[in-house]
C-alpha cells in the first residue's frame, strides 16, 4: 500500500549511529533491567532482601567497576535504577554516559496469557509507550528493549501465537524509533523442552519470519534496530546433545534465513546456558563457517551476572573481587564477539568454579 515516511533522514541516522555504536568491535550489553520480582530471586540467592536499598547497592557495584566501557557498549536498565543514583549522588545514567556506555531502558510490562492457546503469552506495555519512551531519551536513554516469549511444545508455538507477538514487537520498534531510542526486538524462544536441536532451529527460524514480516508490515527501519534471540539449542531436556560448533552452525544458518541484512547486529540473551556455555557459544557462533552480514554479541543477564553476584555476597569488602570477576566475563564474551575466544585463564577458572556452585537459575 501506500507509505509515506513518519521518520526523516535525521532520525535514521541518529537511530543508525546509536545501533552501531552498541555492537561496536568487541563490545555487547549487560542486561541488568530485572524487574523487582526477578531480582529479588537473585538476591534471595545470595541471603539479601529484596529492598530499594539493597538493589540500588547491587547496581553500582556493576556500574562502578573501572573499565566497564572496554567491553561493554550498553546496559539495560529497569525503570527503578534509571532514577537511582550512586551515593555520591551521581546518576546512575549520567555515569554510564560519561564512560561511553549507552543507557537502555526495559519497557515492557511482562507477560501476560493469550487466552485459547496452550499456555502461550504475549507482552503488556503498549498503553502510553510514547510518552514513556520520550521521557527516557529525555532522560539520556538511546535504546529500549521488549521481551516476547514462545515455547516450544508439540503444538505450539501456534500461527497466533507468532502473529501476536511479532506484531507486538513491530508496534513498540515503530513507536520507539520515533522517540530516539533504537528498539531491541526480542523474541525468545525458550529452550525448556525435550526437543532436538533441528526442532528449535526451525521454530526459531518460523518465530523470525513473523518477527521480520511484521517489522516490515509496520515501516520499521531496520538499520535503526537490533535483534535479541535466543541461540538456536536442544531443549534443555532434550536427551541429545550439541556441541558449540553444531550451535553456533545451527544458529547462524537460522539467522542467515530470517534476519535482513540491513540489521546492524544481533546481541543474543543467554536463556540460562552456564557462563562458559554463553561464551562459548558466542565463539561459535563467530567463527562457523558462513556469512554473517551482521555484528554477532552479546546482551547477557545471567551469564554475566551469575558470578558476579556470587563473589559478591552482599558484602562491601567483595565489592572489587565481583568487579573484577564482571569485567573478567565481559572481556570473554568480547573476545567471543570477536571469535577470538581462547579458553578461560586463571582467573576465568574462579568463574567456572562460582558457575558450577549455582547451576539452577
Ligand atoms: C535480566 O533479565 C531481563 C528482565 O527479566 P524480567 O522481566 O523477568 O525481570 C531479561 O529480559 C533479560 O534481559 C533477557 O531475558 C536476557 O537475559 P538472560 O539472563 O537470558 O541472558
Amino acid at each position: 500500500g501506500a507509505f509515506k515516511d513518519s521518520l526523516t533522514q535525521a532520525q535514521k541516522d541518529e537511530l543508525h549511529q546509536i545501533a552501531l555504536k552498541i555492537v561496536q568491535d568487541g563490545k555487547g550489553i549487560l542486561a541488568a533491567d530485572e524487574s523487582t520480582g526477578t531480582i529479588g530471586k537473585r538476591l534471595d540467592a545470595i541471603n539479601l532482601e529484596n529492598n530499594e536499598t539493597n538493589r540500588q547497592k547491587y547496581r553500582q557495584l556493576l556500574f562502578t567497576t573501572p573499565n566497564l566501557n572496554q567491553h561493554i557498549s550498553g546496559v539495560i536498565l529497569y525503570e527503578e535504577t534509571f532514577h537511582q543514583s550512586t551515593d555520591k549522588g551521581e546518576k546512575f545514567t549520567d555515569l554510564l554516559i560519561k564512560q561511553g556506555i549507552v543507557p537502555g531502558i526495559k519497557l515492557d510490562l511482562g507477560v501476560v496469557p493469550l487466552a485459547g492457546t496452550i499456555g502461550e503469552g504475549t507482552t503488556q506495555g503498549l498503553d502510553k509507550l510514547a510518552e514513556r519512551a520520550a521521557a527516557f531519551k529525555k532522560g539520556g536513554c538511546g535504546f529500549a528493549k521488549w521481551r516476547c516469549v514462545l515455547n516450544i511444545g508439540t503444538h505450539t508455538p501456534s500461527h497466533l501465537g507468532m502473529l501476536e507477538n511479532a506484531n507486538v514487537l513491530a508496534r513498540y520498534a515503530t513507536i520507539c524509533q520515533a522517540n530516539g531510542l533504537v528498539p531491541i526486538v526480542e523474541p525468545e524462544v525458550l529452550c525448556d523442552g525435550e526437543h532436538d536441536l533441528a526442532r528449535a532451529q526451525k521454530v526459531t527460524e518460523q518465530v523470525l519470519a513473523y518477527v521480520y514480516k511484521a517489522l516490515a508490515d509496520h515501516h520499521v527501519y531496520l538499520e535503526g534496530t537490533l535483534l535479541k534471540p535466543n541461540m538456536v539449542t536442544p531443549g534443555q531436556s532434550s536427551s541429545s546433545k550439541a556441541t558449540h560448533e553444531e550451535i553456533g552452525l545451527a544458529t547462524v544458518t537460522a539467522l542467515r534465513r530470517g534476519v535482513p541484512a540491513a540489521v546492524p547486529g544481533i546481541t543474543f540473551l543467554s536463556g540460562g546456558q552456564s557462563e562458559l556455555d554463553a561464551t562459548a557459544n558466542l565463539n561459535a557462533i563467530n567463527t562457523a563457517p558462513l556469512g554473517k552480514p551482521w555484528k554477532l554479541t552479546f546482551s547477557y543477564g545471567r551469564a554475566l551476572q551469575a558470578s558476579v553476584l556470587k563473589a559478591w555476597g552482599g558484602k562491601d569488602e567483595n565489592i572489587a573481587a565481583a568487579q573484577k570477576t564482571l569485567l573478567h566475563r565481559s572481556k570473554a564474551n568480547g573476545d567471543a564477539s570477536l571469535g577470538k575466544y581462547a579458553g578461560e585463564d586463571a582467573a576465568g577458572a574462579a568463574a567456572e568454579s562460582l558457575f558450577v556452585a549455582k547451576h539452577s537459575y
